[in-house]
């Protein structure tokens, strides 16, 4: 239903992305749009890219007035950058007059863990420069202007989206910690890497310090939270409606990422069942509860109460109407300062791996894009339940839908 498609090098003009399928009626809020991109940009351990770079989306279709129109969104980010690289990434044939920047040489020397020789074997590139100009984990800033556009149609309905970081290499929050929505949700965009612990984020800080100055990188670990996201998204019955699914393979693509957990995720593989499955007890109260003010009300308004949420929100690829819950896990970043041992692929002789400009960690914008990517996720699932074209339209189905829950747990079918 909802789908979007990226163009654009890390160093040349500019990013675009249209997204097809929003719906009619959506009040765009630009500011908020661009904000979700400057929080992408941020983190201790980025590099001096970021210095250069202050992203800002420009709409040039499909809003009029400021509302959407239903046709397909085009958005355009442009790099800054881009007037250091003219001359080693123009688009035409030959070098254009007044190209600026420098002319550089080819890659040659694929860095481990990149896309640089694989990509370099598929496509045929004797440049990894035509490799990882694509490759490149620039690409994000236009999945979080999409993933916004999702947000903000999610956020008409109540469903609010945070995140945070759980580890940085192997300090991490200690175990059982469960970080709260609010908890995330209050987390400030400029903290240095948007973990809920402030004493646990100064030893990231300082593992950060260490990966820089031995010339090394670090991954980590984040969690998105959902809440407010209405019971029923998803599908049991097909494998790919399954919404668990659909949300690994949505944080499985951002760049680094090597493994997806929802909910307990793998710490669910090593306890009993007794200590996995959250227990269904009666609904207390039906009373209706609007997902905010001037929304609709709730949809998972007197459901039966579960006191914990070890799933995550999902149960048979469904959601539930307990929060979503999904981690990411991000390996190190593949550009080391004190590189590894390659092959120039020019020569086929060894030689250590290319050194280009890089961060030493990306994790807490990886979670700013794992929030965009699980906000287009569930925007998508939310529209295949209660689509319609218009904002207005489908605000009627979810409104009938909310009704036909609550009523079903309704306070006089519950036992007193
Ligand atoms: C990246 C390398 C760095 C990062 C970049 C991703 O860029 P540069 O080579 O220009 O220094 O800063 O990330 C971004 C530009 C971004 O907007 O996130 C890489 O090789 O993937």
């Amino acid at each position: 239903m909802l789908r979007f498609l990226t163009a654009g090098e890390s160093h040349g003009q500019a990013l675009v992305v249209t997204v097809d399928g929003m719906p009619a009626g959506l009040e765009l809020d630009i500011d908020a749009l661009n904000d979700q991109l400057r929080r992408r940009q941020g983190g201790y351990g980025r590099g001096r890219r970021m210095a250069i770079e202050s992203d800002r989306a420009e709409v040039l279709a499909g809003v009029r007035r400021g509302r959407t129109t239903g046709a397909p969104i085009a958005l355009l980010i442009r790099n800054r950058d881009w007037v250091n690289w003219q001359q080693t990434m123009h688009v035409e044939r030959e070098m254009p007059d007044g190209a600026s920047g420098a002319r550089r040489a080819d890659v040659t020397r694929p860095r481990p863990g990149h896309a640089d020789l694989a990509g370099a074997i598929k496509y045929g590139h004797d440049d990894i420069r035509d490799v990882l100009e694509r490759a490149s984990a620039r690409e994000t800033a236009a999945r979080v202007a999409a993933g916004s556009l999702a947000r903000q149609l999610l956020a008409r309905f109540g469903i609010r989206i945070a995140s945070h970081v759980s580890m940085i290499g192997d300090v991490a929050l200690p175990e059982g910690r469960t970080v709260s929505f609010a908890e995330a949700a209050a987390i400030p965009d400029e903290a240095p890497l948007r973990c809920a612990d402030a004493p646990v984020q100064q030893q990231m800080i300082a593992a950060i310090d260490r990966a820089r100055d031995a010339g090394d990188t670090l991954g980590g670990a984040f969690e998105i939270i959902a809440t407010g996201v209405p019971p029923g998204l998803g599908s049991y019955v097909q494998w790919d409606r399954k919404l668990d699914g659909r949300l690994g393979q949505a944080l499985m693509c951002i760049h680094a990422i090597k493994a997806v957990g929802i909910g307990l995720g793998p710490e669910a593989a090593m306890r009993p069942g007794s200590r996995v499955h959250d227990e269904i007890l009666p609904p207390q109260g039906a009373g209706v509860r609007a997902a905010g003010p001037g929304l609709p009300p709730a949809a998972d308004a007197g459901l039966p109460v579960r006191p914990t949420n070890n799933a995550g929100g999902l149960e048979g690829g469904v959601t539930n109407g307990e929060e979503v819950r999904v981690s990411g896990f991000m390996k190190p970043i593949s550009t080391l300062m004190k590189p590894l041992r390659s092959v120039d692929l020019a020569t086929m002789s060894p030689q250590p791996a290319a050194i280009e400009r890089s961060d030493v960690c990306a994790v807490p914008a990886a979670a700013v894009v794992g929030e965009a990517m699980v906000a287009f996720v569930l925007a998508d699932a939310f529209l295949d339940k209660f689509g319609g074209d218009s904002v207005d339209e489908i605000g009627r189905h979810y409104a009938a839908t909310a009704e036909q829950v609550r009523r079903r747990f309704s306070a006089s079918r519950a036992p007193a």
